[in-house]
């Protein structure tokens, strides 16, 4: 038999050797599938690295949250310029009043101002064209105002009038005795975000966006402390740094451009 032929002699000047035998054919075959394994094996093991170092480039270029106010995936300038990146739109727009607000806020009782009449503070006031009106939560930032909108609008600027802004017949500054809005977050419907920067200041700060919405809603990032304030009798009075107001939010939208008929 073939199996029990003695091995073919160690001489260096390779003498003819005898044909494989079924065994000898079977370890060439095996070697042939362990080679092949291991190709496959490395090219996955190869395939596998090339990945995740991709996947580790990519995850080093996502901003880190704090860093998202640069500029939007939209184009969209948010640190409150008009300029810049050129997408800006210039024409003509339309102001858009929300036909709805939902808060998610622990909100705040009436209070009495200074000629002793009660004021509230529900989400309406800040959609109500009055900057003197506010919407007042507790807490210092978090507090979420969700909007709705009659229809889908392509809105062309947002807006905040970041505090209380207003001042009592005798003469207390709420602005000053109030904390100030300084970051927000805005969301919309489709998953879009942009952050608007603010200044501690009165009146209505706009920002443009480039954004088609049936919804949007701000979330308050940052805010700042009031101050104490003195009226003309010259009482002083400590400021309220435990709730968080807005006067007013705005919007615009584009004219003519799609979707704005039903806010005429
Ligand atoms: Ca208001």
């Amino acid at each position: 038999m073939t199996d029990s032929t003695p091995p073919a002699p160690s001489d260096p000047e390779d003498p003819p050797r005898p044909p494989l035998s079924k065994r000898g054919w079977l370890v060439v075959l095996a070697s042939v599938a362990a080679v092949l394994a291991l190709l496959a094996g490395g090219g996955y093991l190869l395939n596998r690295a090339l990945t995740d170092d991709v996947s580790e480039v990519a995850g080093s270029a996502e901003p880190a949250d704090d860093s998202i106010g640069v500029e939007a995936g939209n184009g969209t300038d948010l640190d409150g310029d008009s300029g810049g990146d050129g997408t800006d739109y210039t024409g003509p727009s339309v102001p858009v009043t929300p036909s709805a607000v939902l808060p998610t806020c622990t909100p705040v009782p009436p209070a009495i101002d200074s000629t002793g009449r009660p004021h509230g503070y529900e989400a309406q006031n800040a959609v109500d064209g009055d900057v003197s009106t506010a919407w007042r939560c507790t807490g210092t930032s978090g507090q979420t105002l969700a909007v709705s909108f009659p229809c889908s609008i392509h809105l062309a600027t947002v807006g905040i009038d970041p505090g209380h802004d207003k001042t009592d017949p005798d003469g207390s500054d709420r602005f000053t005795q109030n904390r100030k809005v300084t970051k927000v977050k805005w969301t919309f419907d489709d998953g879009s975000t942009v952050e608007q920067r603010l200044e501690p200041r009165r009146g209505i700060q706009t920002m443009p966006v480039d954004q088609t919405a049936r919804t949007a809603t701000l979330t308050v990032l940052e805010t700042v402390d009031g101050q104490p304030v003195t009226n003309r009798a010259g009482q002083q009075s400590a400021p309220f740094n435990d709730v968080t107001s807005i006067s007013e939010i705005r919007f615009a939208a584009r004219e003519g451009d799609g979707g704005d008929a039903c806010v005429r």
